[in-house]
């Protein structure tokens, strides 16, 4: 088959035209061409074949029957979102808890203008304020983003991160999990608006919302509530001035549609969740009309160029990702687990009770290949379901869970529980004295707490409990770079992927614009390999 050949029966009569002996018909000269993602591309007809050109020329020569743009990687997504967060990329590297999303990771992506947050959920406020400060000081200017995670169970966390936040002038945060909005992250954000000169609001502190409810994407995308705003008058801790500036932004700057991802999920698919996200970021865009535009931003199941594409023509003005870049080597995730996570396929992933809900039977996307968390976390939860309290779970289970998960007495387990609520929340250990299945729910989130922590350090022994959270995304990711450089854990460079992303995302267009002409291409120019 010809490299390229034209289906159309009325080609297009493009108006440029292009030197005859300028023409290159070879597959390695089209693959290069269309890999010059910084020139535009010409299909014009040498002879009787196809073949490219990546100039015009003025006079005679052949007619141009489809062309391509030149698109670079950062020519994609949104150019307001870039210029807010002083980016090159519309890309955003989610955080990841217990310090996944690394300084290092954060650091490196920054370099590189892309955007990352901290994974501060789950860590001592003072390992996040000296993370915060590591980073700072290498990236006085950015860019960067903490995570802002809300803990309905643990109020004083919240507001002590934001309090850290302030103080240490950190002025991008992704906000996660919230179900409304808290009195904290309106403080956060409100605490950062001034007027410019010409009568616009400055928003200093800028918010990334992640949701994947609307009703949630919707509290996050209009001005911030009378009565939280109120409430923070009523303590000084915002000016009159600033409520009322509050009142002409929206409460988010980006808001991240987050389909079936890895960690905490609704599982919703990215094609449907993105476009009902987008329809009602228009209809409170055109209520509001803010200036710069509300944006919406793409995360969960972007593992690929063609789900890259795919998030920026539906829409999105930014992707996020986090299944993949746990798997790079700047990840806060050990050898043993990033190895293993650059073997995983698509459904290699399930769902498994989480620790911080497990109560509620909230339930989280981990991988199940190489572990044997999911079905150990799940026969924990099938107990705590059944029984009513630990004394009551037959002695012929109790024992099994002794020897497999826990390798101890479940009394034991206890007394170290104890001591870990006593320094962090005894109010927690005090409600289980009148209720024997908390008790028994503390114990079994030993478990759960314990096993993300044996991931995140490699401990030895306990390979088979490790809980690692991850989403499809990372199964598709490692099925594209099979046979490339990038199928070796150790070769998986946070910000080589990102761009390899972009970049198949962008020789993907091109190649998809040249479809839309009528140009059918050889199978071996259709897809982008990073090398
Ligand atoms: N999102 C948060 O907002 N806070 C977190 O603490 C957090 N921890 C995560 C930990 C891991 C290991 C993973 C894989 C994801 C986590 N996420 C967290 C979600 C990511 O920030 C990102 O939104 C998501 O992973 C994107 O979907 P993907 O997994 O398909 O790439």
């Amino acid at each position: 088959m010809s490299v390229l050949t034209l289906n159309n029966q009325q080609p297009i009569d493009w108006a440029w035209k292009v030197a005859s002996d300028n023409i290159n018909t070879t597959s390695e000269a089209v693959k290069s061409a269309l890999m010059d993602l910084n020139k535009p591309i010409y299909v014009a007809k040498s002879g009787q074949q196809l073949g490219v050109s990546q100039s015009t020329c003025d006079s005679s020569s052949e007619s141009v029957v489809a062309f391509a743009q030149a698109l670079n990687p950062e020519d994609l997504g949104d150019v307001e979102y870039k210029k807010q967060h002083g980016v090159k990329y519309a890309y955003h590297g989610g955080a990841m808890a217990n310090g996944i999303a690394s300084v290092e990771l954060v650091i490196a992506l920054g370099k590189a203008g892309l955007l990352c947050s901290f994974g501060a959920a789950g860590l001592v406020p003072d390992v996040i304020e000296d993370s915060i400060k590591r980073i700072q000081a290498e990236l006085p200017n950015g860019p960067y983003a903490v995570n802002l995670i809300h803990a309905p169970a643990e109020e004083a966390l919240e507001r002590g991160a934001v309090e850290r936040f302030l103080k240490l002038g950190v002025e991008t945060v992704e906000a996660s999990a919230y179900l409304g909005l808290t009195e904290h992250i309106v403080w956060y954000r409100v605490a950062g608006l001034s007027e410019n000169a010409d009568g616009s609001v400055f928003i200093k502190n800028k918010v990334i919302a992640k949701v994947s409810r609307t009703e949630v994407g919707r509290r996050f995308m209009e001005p911030a509530p009378q009565k939280l705003l109120d409430k923070l008058l009523a303590q000084g801790k915002i000016t009159a001035k600033q409520a009322e500036l509050s009142q002409r932004v929206p409460m988010a700057d980006d808001i991240t549609a987050e389909a079936d991802s890895g960690g905490h999920t609704d599982n919703r698919p990215f094609l449907t969740l993105l476009p009902t996200i987008i329809a009602l970021r228009d209809e409170i865009q055109a209520q509001y009309n803010f200036s710069p535009a509300l944006r919406v931003g793409a995360g969960g199941g972007i593992g690929t160029p063609e789900a890259t594409l795919a998030a920026f023509n539906m829409g999105a003005a930014y992707i996020v990702l986090g299944s993949v870049n746990q798997a790079c080597i700047e990840a806060g995730a050990s050898e043993h687990t990033r190895k293993l996570l650059a073997g995983v396929e698509m459904a290699d992933v399930t769902m498994a009770p989480a620790a911080d809900m497990f109560e509620m039977g909230v339930k989280l996307q981990v991988v199940k290949r190489g572990t044997m968390f999911a079905m150990r976390a799940n026969k924990l939860y099938e107990l705590y379901v059944n029984y009513d309290s630990i004394e009551s779970i037959p002695a012929s289970e109790r024992e099994k869970i002794e020897k497999q998960i826990f390798r101890q007495n479940l009394d034991d387990v206890w007394s170290g529980t104890v001591d870990f609520f006593q320094a962090r929340d005894p109010e927690m250990l005090a409600r289980t004295q009148s209720s024997p299945k908390r008790k028994m729910a503390l114990i079994f989130r030993w478990y759960l707490g314990l096993s993300s922590r044996w991931s995140n350090i490699g401990e030895k022994g306990r390979e088979m409990d490790y809980q690692i959270w991850a989403g499809p995304s990372l199964g598709a990711f490692n099925s594209w770079v099979k046979g490339t450089y990038l199928e070796t854990y150790t070769e998986r460079k946070a910000v080589d992927v990102a761009l390899h992303l972009l970049k198949g995302a962008a020789y993907l267009q091109r190649v998809n614009q040249l479809k839309l002409q009528g140009v059918s291409l050889q199978q071996s120019l259709l897809n982008y390999t990073p090398n």
